[in-house]
């Protein structure tokens, strides 16, 4: 199989799908390519035609498979095995649930705080509507730990690492490097997914690459540029 992906210090979508490989070792190979470019749409149509267009795209032999849920679940099909989704019925509704949820919300923070694995902002008030972002996602993940993180499974949101990780992941990294405070369970999870080696592999990668997205420079109140550091 192989995985089209966006840059990684800015594409959190690419992020999702590429995490959950690497953490259930499902062999794939990569290519990246480079957003806010002219060539952007014409590669990934070459590679993935008739596909949505966008990263991550999951290309499997003839088939080309789009939009991060669709992916998830085509891994789900192909690696039974794998544990994508946790085996408990419950959490596994509850998981797909949350992910729908991710998937299709938390704008505000979203267009708050743009996903940069490059820098490290000032913490500061982002407004009421990042505030109610923040208190659901958080929300969600305290009530998954209380009921499916017990009997020393694993750190994750429902026990050992699922797709609702790799979905959430890239709002760990923002709540991290915008210094967005939060309560001790989130914290600790937090914690556990950016200690994740496959999450290292992709954060150096990240903080390796030399392009820069507009983006990149909306806000000013960065404190520490990572990749110069
Ligand atoms: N709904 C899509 C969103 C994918 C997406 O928006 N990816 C961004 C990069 S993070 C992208 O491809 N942007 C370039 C474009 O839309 O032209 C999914 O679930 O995969």
């Amino acid at each position: 199989m192989k995985l089209l992906i966006g840059n990684k210090c800015y594409s959190s979508w690419s992020l999702r799908a590429w995490l959950l490989m690497r953490v259930k070792s499902i062999a794939f190979s990569e290519k990246l390519v480079l957003l806010d470019e002219p060539g952007f749409k014409q590669t990934v149509f070459a590679e993935a035609p008739g596909s949505g267009g966008t990263v991550p795209t999951l290309i499997d032999g003839d088939l080309a498979v789009w939009e991060t849920l669709a992916i998830i679940e085509y891994l789900h099909e192909t690696h039974p095995d794998a544990g994508i989704w946790p085996s408990d019925p419950a959490a596994r509704a509850q998981a797909r649930a949350a992910c729908s949820e991710m998937h299709a919300g938390f704008t505000a923070l979203r267009g708050a705080c743009p996903m940069n694995l490059g820098k490290r902002y000032a913490a500061r008030d982002r407004g009421a509507d990042v505030a109610r972002d923040v208190e659901r996602i958080t929300g969600i993940w305290r009530q998954a730990r209380e009921r499916f993180g017990g009997a020393g499974e694993g750190p994750f949101l429902y026990g050992a690492f699922s797709a609702a990780d790799a979905m959430y992941a890239p709002v760990v990294t923002r709540l991290d490097t915008y210094g967005i405070a939060i309560d001790p369970v989130s914290q600790d999870y937090m914690r556990a997914v950016l200690a994740l080696p496959a999450y290292r592999e992709w954060l150096a990668a990240a903080l390796d690459e030399p392009w820069i997205v507009a983006h990149d420079e909306v806000d000013e109140s960065a404190l520490v540029d990572l990749r110069q550091s």
